[in-house]
C-alpha cells in the first residue's frame, strides 16, 4: 500500500501508533515498526536520559523507522529535545502545544516533524512553518483532547493544507481507517487499540479495564483547567467532577491529576489512577499480538472498500 505517508516515513502500512506516556515503551514501539507501521515512543513522564535509554532499547529490537512523541507540556521538554537531536531520531510527533520553534532545526537535521493538531488554525500555521505532514486528532481520542470530533476535524484540515494528513481519535479497526481515508486522510494513528496488545508493557489491569469498557465508559476531566483529559470513568474522575462542579480553584483541580497516569499505567490502580484511553475503548474486545492487530486492520480496510463499491447494487 502506498500513500504520501508511507513514502515519507518509509513504512509498509500508513498506520502510526500513538506515542502514549507510560504506555508506549520499546517492546510495543519496536513491534509496530517490525509489523510495517510506525511505532512511537511516548516520552511524556521521562527525563532526557530515560528517553535516550528507551530510544536505544528500540534500536536494539528493530532497524525499521520509529518515532518519539514529545509532549510539549513536559517539564523535561528541553532535555528531551536535546536527546532526540543527539540520537538522530528519524521521526518526531508533538502533542499538547505548538512546536513551531522546533520546525526549522529538525528540518536541518533531517528529522521528520509531524505535529498533532486539534484545530484548522494550528494546522495552517504549522504548514507555513514547513512541517511535512500533520496529525489531525479528534476529541474521541484518549488523554489530552481538543474540542472537535474526528469526523468534522479531518476533512476541514484536509481542505486547509496541502501536506498529507493523518487522522487520529476514534479509530479502532479497518472500518475506522476506511472512514478516515474517505475524509481525505492518507494515514491513521491509533492509541487505545495498541494498548490491548501482548507487547504493550502497561499494567495488565489497565488493559483489562479497556477490554471491559463500553461506549459510554470514558469522560473528559479537567475542562475547567484548560487541559482536558479523556479517561475511563472511575473513583478519580468522580472526585474531579465533584471538585470542578464545586468551583474549586484551578490549581486544586490540577493537583488532583499529578502522577495519576503513572498510578494506573505502572501500578495498575485503575480506580484511583487515570486510565487514559479513547471512546473507541468500547470497540476493543480482544488482546492480541501487534502483528495481528495490523493485519486485521488492513484486511478489514480493504474489505470495507470492496463493500462500499457495492453500495447501491441490488
Ligand atoms: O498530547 C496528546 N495527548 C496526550 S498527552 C498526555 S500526557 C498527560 N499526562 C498527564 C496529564 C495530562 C496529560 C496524554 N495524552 N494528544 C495530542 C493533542 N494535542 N491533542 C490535542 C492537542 C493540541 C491541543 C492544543 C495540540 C495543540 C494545541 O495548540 C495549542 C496552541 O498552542 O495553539
Amino acid at each position: 500500500m502506498r500513500t504520501r505517508v508511507t513514502e515519507l516515513l518509509g513504512i509498509q502500512y500508513p498506520i502510526l501508533q500513538g506515542g502514549m506516556a507510560w504506555v508506549a515503551t520499546a517492546p510495543l514501539v519496536a513491534a509496530v515498526s517490525e509489523a510495517g507501521g510506525l511505532g512511537i515512543i511516548g516520552s511524556g513522564g521521562m527525563t532526557g536520559e530515560e528517553l535516550r535509554e528507551e530510544i536505544r532499547r528500540v534500536r536494539s529490537l528493530t532497524d525499521r523507522p520509529f518515532g518519539v512523541n514529545l509532549m510539549l507540556l513536559s517539564p523535561h521538554i528541553e532535555d528531551q529535545v536535546r536527546v532526540v537531536r543527539e540520537e538522530r531520531v528519524p521521526v518526531v510527533t508533538t502533542g499538547a502545544g505548538n512546536p513551531g520553534p522546533l520546525v526549522e532545526e529538525f528540518a536541518r537535521l533531517g528529522i521528520i516533524l509531524i505535529p498533532v493538531v486539534a484545530s484548522v488554525a494550528l494546522a495552517r500555521r504549522l504548514e507555513r512553518y514547513g512541517v511535512q505532514a500533520i496529525i489531525a486528532e479528534g476529541n474521541e481520542s484518549g488523554g489530552h483532547v481538543g474540542e472537535i470530533s474526528t469526523l468534522c476535524l479531518v476533512p476541514q484540515v484536509v481542505d486547509a493544507v496541502r501536506v498529507p494528513v493523518i487522522a487520529a481519535g476514534g479509530i479502532g479497526d479497518g472500518r475506522g481507517m476506511a472512514a478516515c481515508f474517505a475524509l481525505g486522510a492518507e494515514g491513521v494513528q491509533l492509541g487505545t487499540r495498541f494498548i490491548c496488545t501482548e507487547e504493550c508493557e502497561v499494567h495488565p489491569a489497565y488493559k483489562e479495564a479497556i477490554l471491559k469498557a463500553h461506549d459510554r465508559s470514558t469522560v473528559v476531566t479537567g475542562l475547567s483547567t484548560g487541559h482536558p483529559v479523556r479517561c475511563l470513568r472511575n473513583r478519580l474522575t468522580r472526585k474531579f467532577e465533584e471538585l470542578e462542579f464545586s468551583g474549586a480553584p484551578r490549581e486544586v483541580v490540577e493537583a488532583l491529576g499529578v502522577g495519576k497516569l503513572r498510578e494506573a499505567a505502572v501500578c495498575g490502580n485503575v480506580e484511583e489512577g487515570s486510565v487514559m484511553c479513547g471512546q473507541v475503548a468500547g470497540l476493543i474486545r480482544d488482546l492480541k499480538p501487534v502483528r495481528k492487530v495490523i493485519e486485521d486492520i488492513m484486511q478489514e480496510f480493504w474489505a470495507t472498500l470492496e463493500r462500499l463499491k457495492r453500495v447501491g447494487d441490488s
